[in-house]
């Protein structure tokens, strides 16, 4: 398992100065925020040049297309659509292992049609005839499509793991993947350990917070549990932070960072 963090959450003036701390650190990947590849394009060639020259890879991209899936304007869809194939390009470019994907915040946009079929039922066919387009993209460029659940007062729509098990079984692709958020996971499931289980099959990527949403080891969060179990589904891919980081950040990422290798080296 190899330990990174968003680069939103590192200190830093440049693209450069953040991967430099996060190597002093000791982090193996970093997180990058899709919107800014979108929107400044000359970033996606810093990014590829500083990944190299400081050797720490990137490794995803968290979301940044236009809209929603689920919106209730086709329009918007397809901006999110052409978005979402986009980052999958760029995420290929920087050797990302795949894109992260909320398929809607909030409350179902798309009428009730009941007693034909509810908002939820409608969402859930519009997502699976969406998806074969993106996922023909993530196949070709060799960069993974991640289904994140959600806390429910983020979203109505995908909260727990076994709820993103079913798109992954329907599309059946290895370009269609999980990823699990202990922040979110801590507020669903029943039991991580056994949801993480269950869904270890599509697990290809982690948000790390404690139970608070900063650093893992300032909260209430059993790491050792959630741990175990991914070590138990033989995850060998990236564990993200993104939490806040209390100052002074430098020493609270080392002693979090710390903290984790510490369970993982017992466990
Ligand atoms: C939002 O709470 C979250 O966890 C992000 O990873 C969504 O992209
Ligand atoms: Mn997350």
């Amino acid at each position: 398992m190899k330990i990174g963090c968003q680069d939103m959450i590192l200190p830093g003036n440049s693209i450069k100065e953040k991967f430099e701390l996060a190597k002093r650190i000791g982090f193996e990947g970093i997180e990058v925020w899709g919107r800014i590849l979108l929107e400044e394009p000359e970033k996606v060639k810093e990014y590829k040049k500083v990944s190299k020259e400081i050797g720490i890879k990137i490794s995803t991209i968290c979301a940044g297309y236009r809209n929603f899936l689920l919106e209730s304007d086709p329009e918007n869809r397809k901006n999110s659509r052409e978005d979402i194939k986009k980052l999958l390009e760029i995420g290929s470019e920087l050797e990302a292992i795949g894109l992260i994907l909320v398929p809607i915040f909030g409350k179902p946009q798309i009428s009730d049609l009941t007693p034909y079929k509810n908002a939820i039922e409608l969402e859930k066919e519009l997502l699976l005839s969406q998806l074969p387009e993106i996922i023909e993209k993530a196949e070709k460029t060799k960069c993974c499509l991640l289904l994140e659940p959600l806390n429910r007062y983020e979203t109505h729509f995908l909260n727990r793991l076994e709820q993103a098990i079913e798109y992954c079984e329907k599309i059946n692709s290895p370009y269609l993947k999980i990823m699990a958020d202990f922040f979110h996971m801590n507020i669903e499931e029943a039991d991580i350990g056994k949801s993480i289980e269950k869904a270890g099959k599509w697990i290809a990527h982690v948000h790390l917070a404690d139970s608070n949403r900063i650093l893992p080891g300032l909260g209430h969060t059993d790491f050792e549990n959630c741990f175990k179990a991914l070590k138990r589904i033989n995850f060998e891919d990236y564990m993200i932070l993104e939490c806040g980081v209390p100052e002074p950040k430098e020493e609270n990422l080392r002693k979090s960072l710390k903290f984790m290798k510490d369970i993982l080296q017992k466990i």
